[in-house]
């Protein structure tokens, strides 16, 4: 396939531009390099340093002889977005290029309209480019289980059936997001799942999990093909953060009481869903959700593994339940579906002790790297926090 990967930078884009390099794909990547100014900004970096993505492409060619066609550019230009999609002529296209942070959404206005402004415009461009120039091109955005939020009844994949005064339709499943990043996907879900209404786009949106790990097979193959691993309080994950923090011996930052229930999965299961949905494409006109997690923790269970996990390593690590930055529920119902990306044949790599431990390993080593400032919750959703304008 001619495989398209925006945002191909980034913590799963690289990863999953080598993912499919490496299964013979023809692979394109853009980027616009804003990640990276928005840690300068933030004054946060990944654990690791990240070599650019020119020099990641060089070197994946000289291992392994394949070329990743690269292009600098942003989405919200839509000049640069048509001029790419008429080059590479995509037959999927892998969208992973938005800001991803819900704590940098919510810092004030400026981080609230740069996400939602910068996501939504991006998206409608790559809409609008793809029915130029490769209309019958499968569009795999990545969207987000936070869309859904934590509502009181079972979440579906992406649609809900009611019946309303004796009448049965089926509905975009309602969304209550956590916060403005989410609410970026929520707008870009609408949209795309108007384009296929109406121009019969082909397109699947992977409502993902939270993700968590450092390596996939491809990074493994060199230091200078790692992705970037965050642990900071702007960009850093839940579990990979208290994955640095056990290490560092910092005490697990829990917010509130912890009871916060999420769909999480390894990053090997993110290019393992995003080939499933690659290879098995949308039909014309259809607007395909997938619900992208292998299984559910409540916060503090996952900081009980990691507590275990360290003191068989020898590691005393406390769990501290810190005032809740985010409004968000702390106790709540919780059964979300995903059974459509095991049904098209996921083989989940679940989260266990010896994953953990290995994650655990690999953060030892980068162990001087480690910024403390930059670990503590300083974004509130409500007041108080920074106000970037
Ligand atoms: N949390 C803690 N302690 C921490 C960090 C987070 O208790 O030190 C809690 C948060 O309050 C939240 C949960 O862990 O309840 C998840 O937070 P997170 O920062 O790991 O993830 P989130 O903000 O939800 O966003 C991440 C990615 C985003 C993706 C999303 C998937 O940054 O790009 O869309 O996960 S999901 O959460 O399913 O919407």
């Amino acid at each position: 396939m001619r495989v398209l990967v925006l945002g191909g930078d980034g913590y799963l884009g690289w990863p999953t531009a080598m993912h499919f390099s490496s299964a013979g794909d023809e692979v394109w990547v853009a980027d616009n390099f804003a990640k990276r100014q928005w840690e300068l900004e933030e004054g946060v970096e990944p654990i690791a340093p990240v070599p650019t993505l020119h020099r990641r492409v060089r070197r994946w060619k000289e291992l392994t002889g394949k070329t990743i066609e690269l292009r600098v550019g942003d989405l919200t230009n839509h000049r640069f977005v048509y001029n790419l999609f008429q080059a590479a002529q995509p037959e999927v296209i892998i969208h992973y290029a938005e800001q991803p942070s819900a704590p940098y959404s919510m810092q004030g206005r400026t981080t609230a309209v740069l996400t939602q402004m910068g996501n939504v415009t991006g998206t409608l461009n790559v809409l609008f480019a793809l029915r130029r120039h490769c209309p019958d091109a499968h569009l795999v955005k990545l969207g987000s289980m936070g869309e859904y939020g934590t509502p009181n009844i079972d979440i579906e994949e992406g649609y809900l059936t009611v019946t309303h005064n004796g009448r049965t339709d089926t509905v975009l499943y309602p969304k209550k997001p956590h916060s403005f990043y989410h609410l970026s996907k929520v707008h870009d879900s609408n949209n795309i799942a108007f384009t296929c209404r109406i121009w019969g786009v082909r397109a699947t949106d992977l409502n993902q999990g939270v993700v968590y790990g450092i390596d996939t097979t491809e990074t493994l193959l060199d230091d200078e093909l790692a992705t970037s691993f965050h642990y900071d309080h702007v960009f850093g994950t839940v579990l990979n953060r208290f994955v640095v923090q056990a290490v560092m011996g910092q005490p697990l930052s829990v917010y509130g009481k912890g009871g916060q229930t999420r769909g999480i999965l390894n990053i090997r299961d993110t290019l393992q869903c995003v080939e499933l949905a690659a290879r098995n494409p949308a039909k014309p006109g259809e607007f395909r959700v997938f619900n992208q997690f292998t299984e559910e923790y409540s916060i503090l269970n996952l900081a009980n593994l990691v507590q275990e996990t360290g003191r068989t390593r020898g590691l005393d690590v406390v769990i501290e339940n810190v005032a809740n930055p985010r409004v968000e529920q702390e106790s709540h119902y919780y059964n979300a579906k995903h059974s459509k990306l095991t049904d098209l044949g996921l083989q989940p790599h679940l989260l266990t002790s010896e994953v953990v431990g290995s994650m655990m390993d690999r953060v030892e080593r980068y162990r001087d790297n480690v910024n403390l400032d930059t670990m503590e919750p300083r974004i509130k959703w409500v007041g108080g926090g920074v106000e970037a304008g």
